[in-house]
């Protein structure tokens, strides 16, 4: 493994499976009445809020239940050890990376621990249900959401994550499936400006053919291995 400096991690779902917490294409037997798209929009939540908001309700207090797995405490290692730039960038909402120790970590989907106040549109810590309608921190209003990005919406910190990418030399992909843009996009654009790219997951992603190398399987495994290799030069 080459020397490194300025790495760009992406995790998915797939990074904490292990954990306990279903991804999202084995999630179809957990969501069997609805497709994630269907419940994971705008449009679903206002055509039918309670049902949105209970099935926020249930992943976030689902979170309590688990643990982060040694793929999430690998990481959180190398962002210790690493000498170099890291930033680490998650499309997962639950709260594992920060648990397996992790300090920085960029949620660009949201995070269940996090509500949304669609009156005054702050963002406050949030660790209760949302489904009985609690005032906003802020404003009091009955407003609050889950601070989550829907289909349609806006990832957060997209300026800064494309800013990453463009100065990256390594990137690495690990649990995602390459279903959902602009994440699944993230490899080509590091790779245009000359990024090694790796992916470690479960089978090969959508996008596997875009990365110069590949790993197949789970990641408790495969994610400390690496940041080993990463961390020995
Ligand atoms: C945007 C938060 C633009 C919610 C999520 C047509 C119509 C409308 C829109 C579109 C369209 N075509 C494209 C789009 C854009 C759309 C999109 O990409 N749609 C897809 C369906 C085609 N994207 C968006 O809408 C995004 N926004 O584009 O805005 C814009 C521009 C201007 C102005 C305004 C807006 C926003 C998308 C965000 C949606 N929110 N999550 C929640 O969590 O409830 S998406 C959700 O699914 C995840 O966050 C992730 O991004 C995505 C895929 O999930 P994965 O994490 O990859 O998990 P998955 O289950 O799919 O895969 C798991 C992988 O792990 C598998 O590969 C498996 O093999 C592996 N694995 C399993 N076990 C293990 C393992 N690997 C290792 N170890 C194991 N043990």
């Amino acid at each position: 493994m080459a020397e490194f400096e300025r790495i760009v991690i992406l995790t998915g779902a797939g990074i904490s499976a292990e954990s306990g917490i279903d991804t999202f294409r084995s999630a179809g037997g957990l969501w069997e009445q609805h497709r994630v798209e269907d419940v994971a929009t705008p449009e679903g939540f206002a055509r039918d809020p309670d049902l949105v908001l209970n099935f926020y309700d249930m992943r976030r207090e689902a979170l309590s239940k688990v643990g982060p797995n040694p793929a999430h405490e690998a990481l959180a290692r190398l962002e210790t050890e690493f000498a170099g730039e890291l930033l680490l960038v998650t499309q997962n909402v639950d709260d594992l990376h920060e648990r397996g120790g992790s300090r920085h970590v960029l949620h660009m989907h949201g995070e269940l621990k996090s509500a949304l106040c669609t009156s005054c549109e702050m963002r406050s810590p949030w660790d209760a249900p949302l489904s009985d309608r609690p005032p906003c921190p802020v404003c009091r209003a009955p407003s609050l959401r889950p601070d989550v990005v829907w289909f349609g919406e806006m990832p957060y910190q997209m300026n800064r994550i494309y800013a990453s990418l463009s100065e990256a030399d390594l990137f690495v992909s690990i649990g995602t499936s390459g279903a959902v843009y602009p994440a699944a996009g993230f490899v080509q654009e590091a790779r245009v400006h000359g990024a090694h790219t790796v992916e470690l997951n479960l089978e090969p992603s959508e996008g596997n053919h875009f990365f110069a190398e590949s790993r197949h399987g789970p990641a408790g495994t495969l994610v400390p291995q690496w940041v080993d290799e990463v961390l020995q030069h």
